[in-house]
């Protein structure tokens, strides 16, 4: 089988990636590891930077995330009862996030993906990748109990952390860059009605907590724990005692518990990979760089990833222009690298460090009492949270 761009990995860069070059009839091939239920049942990110919420109208899949995508100009960080609100509205002139989960982004973009036939493989076995540095790549993988080969002008990818694009680039044209946090985030997902209408980030000395939400009837819950820990140790009645433990006295007292309808752990990790392009290979999203969570700018940078790419790509196959494909690993990595800066910024100033020593802890205090006084500083948070410019 023959394509122009080979796209491996259907999470939300690869089908986003996959949607944009349909819409501008280049013709591309999807291949995912996992079954189409097993994607769409992780529950990942759900606060979409205004450059996603614009991509996604590109890309002409926006009509669920306008209906009920729900619109949050602000948001609180709490240490204890002191509370910091974050005005993004106020201190960006107008800037706004919205809340729509990953899984509802990645249901419209298969639906709309569908709907124009563009060839989608699951289950995907053994993905190889051949010949990059020449004219012809191919890649090759088994499906359906038959070995495929699919070669193509371009291969893009977008297989997340574990995947194997990022592998297939010669270990000595790469530099990996890395932080490891000695902690994790335990998530659930309720149907309880959130406790507050925005989110709210809370620094506590026994460790971080969040309260977000995906709907006013769909709750979404965070604690710092353990990197070891065992989800099974966790019950939900231990989970909502350690939640309140964190949150500020009054937020504490109005929270609705529930039963949980998912409940994982997620390590924290900074990582980025370069160059994110070697001969005819580009990486986009996960596959070259993870964020901690805290700063909610994972799927955000998949999304600039895919805005560069898209673009680049288009401009290769519609006018001739290689530019910016040649500029595209260092485009993105000059936006990434912002992006890994401020979310291992918010993760220091908001969690619990293990081996802290005292004067580290007084640091944090003085960053928050900074961020409380000053509208200097709530501006680059604002800034920043809200979304750079692609
Ligand atoms: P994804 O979503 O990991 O998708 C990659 C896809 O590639 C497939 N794949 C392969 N396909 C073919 N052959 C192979 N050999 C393959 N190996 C892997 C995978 O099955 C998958 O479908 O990467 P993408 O598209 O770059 O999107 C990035 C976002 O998903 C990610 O940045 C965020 O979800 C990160 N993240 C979070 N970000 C936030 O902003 N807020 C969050 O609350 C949040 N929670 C999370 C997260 C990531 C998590 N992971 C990766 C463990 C929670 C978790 C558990
Ligand atoms: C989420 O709702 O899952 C979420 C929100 C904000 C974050 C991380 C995760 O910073």
């Amino acid at each position: 089988m023959k394509t122009s761009v080979v796209i491996i990995g259907g999470g939300p860069a690869g089908l986003l990636l996959a949607r944009l070059l349909q819409l501008n009839d280049i013709d591309c091939v999807v291949i995912e590891r996992r079954s189409r239920e097993y994607v769409l049942s992780r529950i990942r990110a759900g606060v979409l930077e205004q450059g996603l919420v614009d991509l996604l109208h590109e890309a002409e899949v926006d009509s669920r995330l306008q209906a009920v995508g729900e619109v949050h100009r602000r948001f609180d960080i709490a240490f204890h009862d002191d509370v910091c609100r974050i005005d993004m509205d106020k201190l960006t002139d107008g800037k706004s996030v919205t809340v729509y989960g990953q899984t509802e982004v990645t249901r419209d973009l298969y639906d709309a993906l569908d709907a124009a036939g563009t060839r989608i493989f699951h289950d995907a076995e053994g993905v190889e990748l051949h010949e990059l540095d020449t004219d012809a790549p191919y890649i090759t993988f088994e499906a359906n109990e038959k070995k495929h080969r699919i070669s193509a002008q371009f291969i893009a990818g977008c297989d997340g952390f574990h995947g194997p694009s990022r592998q297939a680039m010669p270990v000595t044209v790469r530099h990996d860059y890395e932080l490891v946090y000695p902690f994790g985030w335990l998530g659930i997902l309720t149907e309880t009605p959130p406790v507050a209408e925005e989110l709210i980030y809370a620094g506590h000395e026994s460790g971080f907590a969040l309260c977000s939400l995906r709907s006013r009837a769909l709750s979404r819950y965070y604690v710092q724990c353990p990197i070891d820990d065992d989800v099974a140790d966790w019950s939900d009645d231990r989970f909502w005692d350690v939640l309140k433990s964190r949150l500020p006295t009054d937020v504490a007292e109005s929270l609705i518990t529930g039963p949980t309808i998912e409940k994982s752990i997620a390590p924290l990790r900074s990582f980025v990979s370069e160059p994110m392009s070697w001969h005819r290979l580009f990486l986009a999203g996960d596959a070259a760089h993870i964020v901690p969570p805290t700063g909610a700018k994972g799927l955000n940078l998949a999304a600039s990833d895919v805005y560069y790419l898209s673009h680049a790509l288009i401009r290769f196959f519609n006018q001739n222009d290689d530019t910016g494909l040649i500029n595209y690993s260092a485009t993105a990595l000059a936006r990434v690298w912002k992006a890994e800066r401020f979310s291992w910024w918010m993760t220091q100033l908001l969690h619990f460090f293990p081996n802290q020593n005292k004067f580290e802890q007084r640091l944090r205090a003085a960053e928050f009492d900074y961020l409380k006084s000053s509208r200097a500083a709530q501006t680059a948070l604002a800034e920043n949270y809200a979304g750079l410019a692609y």
